[in-house]
């Protein structure tokens, strides 16, 4: 895991929640969010939601919930409502602390989309243009999209360093929007002559599954929007679906692979020796020779086992929380509030930097 750089990213508050990170021997502050577009699945749980708790004794760490990324898309708003409290779950499910980090969703913090707006106009045309992520989902339907799904890179940097955060905890494919989010800060510090005042943020990328695949297809990404159940583990999946997913997911007719090389020209294995590897906290190449040259079908049963037992525990608390939608509601609450009293002054700071008056 890359080591921290700690640079301007201290608020000045009085909430010890929200003493300067530094202060505290911390290496830095987190980020990170998660979009409620519903069925939260094994790629989002290994590429970002695990690992947030795994950083939160050495980080400062503000968990959200990202309601209005979510709306780049059309959803329906009751649907919408109960995805947000089943993230929130999820967090909580994994092992976040909600009372000694944030977790809150993104709307009820209006400085997120009011720096989006200054960024609207730091960010250029031809940035916005080059995300990976817009031109897939875009796809040919170009001129129909919202312009909110195009503009969204923008509103995650302010998601970010709205918080002057130093690292972000993601899957790999996040990784050209963090990039962007380090552009839009240096070019804000250059334009208004305010060098360091946006931190460079880092994105914290770490274990053996950085990109879930498709249990469907080893090429295409593992994503909640896939029309197809069957190419994804979602959190919330019991053990028998869980096992019926892992029996059907697609491989080739040859054994197991000899080697990581031999793996890596044959994707579909590949996603599940990742798989294995990540749920067992252990090395892929390790997993590779526990299994060279075996039936898949072996292999298969124990990448079950293994997920039934690491995940099963995560969905029945998911499924416990969402029986009692008030005390979601109310950490989602409190975190919002810790979360202003960090956002609000930064905020401020940089109208006073763009130069408008205040009321
Ligand atoms: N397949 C994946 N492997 C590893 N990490 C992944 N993440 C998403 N898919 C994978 C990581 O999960 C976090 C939350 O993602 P998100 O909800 O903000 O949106 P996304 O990246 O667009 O995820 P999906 O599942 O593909 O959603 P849809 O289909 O709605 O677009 C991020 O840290 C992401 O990297």
């Amino acid at each position: 895991m890359p080591d921290a750089t700690v640079s301007s990213a201290d608020a000045p508050t009085g909430n010890p929640h929200l003493a300067p990170y530094n202060a505290r021997g911390l290496k830095g502050r987190i980020l990170s969010g998660v979009q409620p577009t519903g069925n939260l699945h094994l790629g989002n749980y290994l590429g970002a939601i695990r690992n947030f708790a795994r950083l939160q004794d050495d980080y400062e760490c503000l968990y959200c919930v990202v309601d209005q990324h979510a709306i780049t898309v059309p959803q329906d708003p009751a649907l919408l409502a109960s995805q947000t409290r089943e993230i929130a779950a999820a967090f909580l499910a994994a092992g976040v602390d909600g009372g000694k980090q944030i977790i809150f969703n993104q709307s009820m913090v209006p400085a997120h989309a009011q720096l989006a707006w200054v960024f609207n106009c730091v960010a250029r045309m031809g940035w916005m243009s080059r995300m990976t992520q817009f031109k897939e989902k875009a796809g040919k339907d170009r001129e129909n999209v919202s312009l909110g799904l195009f503009a969204y890179p923008a509103l995650m940097a302010a998601d970010i360093l709205i918080y002057k955060a130093t690292h972000v905890p993601v899957g790999e494919d996040q990784k050209q929007h963090l990039e962007l989010t380090r552009d839009i800060a240096i070019k804000f510090n250059n334009d208004f002559n305010a060098p360091d005042f946006f931190p460079i943020t880092e994105p914290l990328i770490f274990g053996a599954a950085t990109r879930v695949m498709s249990l469907r297809d080893g090429t295409k990404k593992m994503s909640k929007s896939d029309p197809s159940d069957q190419s994804r583990i979602n959190l919330t999946d019991d053990a028998d679906a869980i096992a019926l997913k892992i029996r059907r997911a697609k491989t080739d007719p040859l054994p197991m692979p000899e080697s990581e090389a031999d793996a890596e020209k044959r994707p579909d294995a590949d996603n599940l020796l990742g798989i294995f590897a990540a749920l067992a906290d252990r090395e892929k190449t390790d997993v590779v020779s526990e299994f060279a040259g075996k039936q898949f079908s072996e292999f298969k049963a124990a990448l079950t086992e293994l997920a039934v037992a690491r995940l099963g525990p995560v969905g029945a608390e998911m499924q416990r929380l969402m029986k009692d939608p008030g005390h979601v509601d109310a950490v989602l609450r409190d975190g919002a509030a810790r979360a202003r009293a960090l956002a609000d002054p930064i905020l401020d700071e940089v109208y006073r930097t763009v130069g408008f008056l205040k009321p």
